[in-house]
């Protein structure tokens, strides 16, 4: 579904997807995971369809919408919102309010409210927190609300500023929705390896040490995730200078046969890396990534901006050739 960001820029049935974007976060809060990507499933195909939706047939007819979905269309056209969001009521929202923060999950939300606490102000003062979830509350604002690309970009030249002081010959890319070309930026990925292949060693933690002593990383949620040869730090960091706002900032080291791999696993989005996935599945192939001399190459080209993505994959190696690399198979994110 190769689209440009023009045509993916207007938004034809916005009515309707702001209702069910509701119900989404609803599910979503309420752990049922599911149901809420099904419905964010849909909203990705209203929010694409090139003209307003105005009949059970029309909404019938779009891919990833069912049956039981195109009605919930219908119901919002006649009437303008959805009689299952009122099933939720007031807890909805205060679910919403405890997993928006940073580290806390669904279980831990309804947890929270189990125990009678309702506003941020209870989960301060009297409910328990882990290291990350006090982070999480501690920059709730900040890290609610998107950056501008620019801020990112000056995010990323800072690791690579402090990246090419450990060596100068590193490759440092700003990956996730800033290489999508996205106006605003959750959070900062940032991808590194070295073109020899094993520079990379040793560098993760350098980096790190430089940017802590900066000043720039204020907090840590993850400072140490390992997979292999790679090192994935996950923190949170702050500019110099009057103004700017605590940011979540990821940092991802690979050995460099992994980058093509990492590059397009790290660029996502996080929908298009399932379809991938599922693509490949239905092959029978093994996702390799950086294999791109193999005859049986399968190129999936990425729909979210104009940069095509590609990937190689092959039929199944001997299990010993099977790589695990960055957005494979074995990968810690859900297929
Ligand atoms: N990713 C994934 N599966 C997930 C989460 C992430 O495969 N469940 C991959 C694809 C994402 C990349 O990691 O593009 C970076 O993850 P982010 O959570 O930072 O997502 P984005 O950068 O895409 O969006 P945002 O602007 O919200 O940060
Ligand atoms: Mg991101
Ligand atoms: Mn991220």
């Amino acid at each position: 579904c190769a689209q440009s960001s023009e045509a993916k820029a207007k938004n034809h049935n916005k009515c309707i997807t702001d209702k069910l974007e509701q119900l989404a976060k609803a599910y979503t809060s309420t752990g049922d995971k599911w149901r809420a990507l099904s419905y964010t499933k849909a909203i990705n195909a209203l929010k694409r369809h090139p003209s307003p939706v105005t009949t059970y047939e029309e909404a019938y007819s779009i891919p990833g919408i069912g049956k039981a979905m195109a009605c919930k269309v219908v119901e919002i056209m006649e009437s303008g919102t959805l009689r299952k969001l009122d099933n939720f009521g007031e807890a909805v929202t205060i679910l919403e309010r405890f997993t928006n923060v940073w580290g806390a999950g669904a279980k831990t939300a309804q947890l929270w409210y189990h125990q009678g606490y309702r506003t941020l102000e209870d989960i301060r003062t009297k409910a328990t927190l882990n290291h990350i979830q006090r982070i999480g509350l501690k920059h709730y604002d900040d890290f609610l609300d998107r950056m501008p690309r620019s801020e990112a970009a000056a995010i990323e030249e800072t690791v690579r500023k402090a990246a090419l002081s450990v060596n100068p010959d590193l490759l440092v890319v700003a990956c996730g929705s800033y290489r999508r070309g996205k106006p605003t930026c959750g959070d900062v990925d940032v991808l590194i390896t070295h073109p020899d292949g094993r520079s990379h060693e040793g560098v993760f933690s350098r980096v790190l040490r430089i940017l802590h002593k900066s000043g720039f990383l204020t907090d840590d949620l993850v400072s140490h995730e390992e997979n292999g040869d790679q090192k994935k730090y996950l923190g949170v960091c702050l500019l110099q200078g009057n103004g700017w706002r605590h940011r979540r900032l990821d940092i991802l080291t690979v050995p460099h046969q992994e980058f093509a791999c990492a590059l397009l696993y790290f660029t996502g989005s996080a929908h298009f890396n399932r379809s991938m996935r599922a693509l490949a599945k239905t092959k029978d192939v093994y996702v390799t990534g950086y294999d791109y001399g193999t005859p049986q190459s399968l190129c999936v080209t990425g729909y979210d901006y104009g940069t095509p993505q590609s990937l190689v994959v092959a039929s199944p190696p001997p299990p010993q050739q099977v790589r695990q690399c960055a957005g494979g198979r074995n990968h810690s994110h859900a297929c």
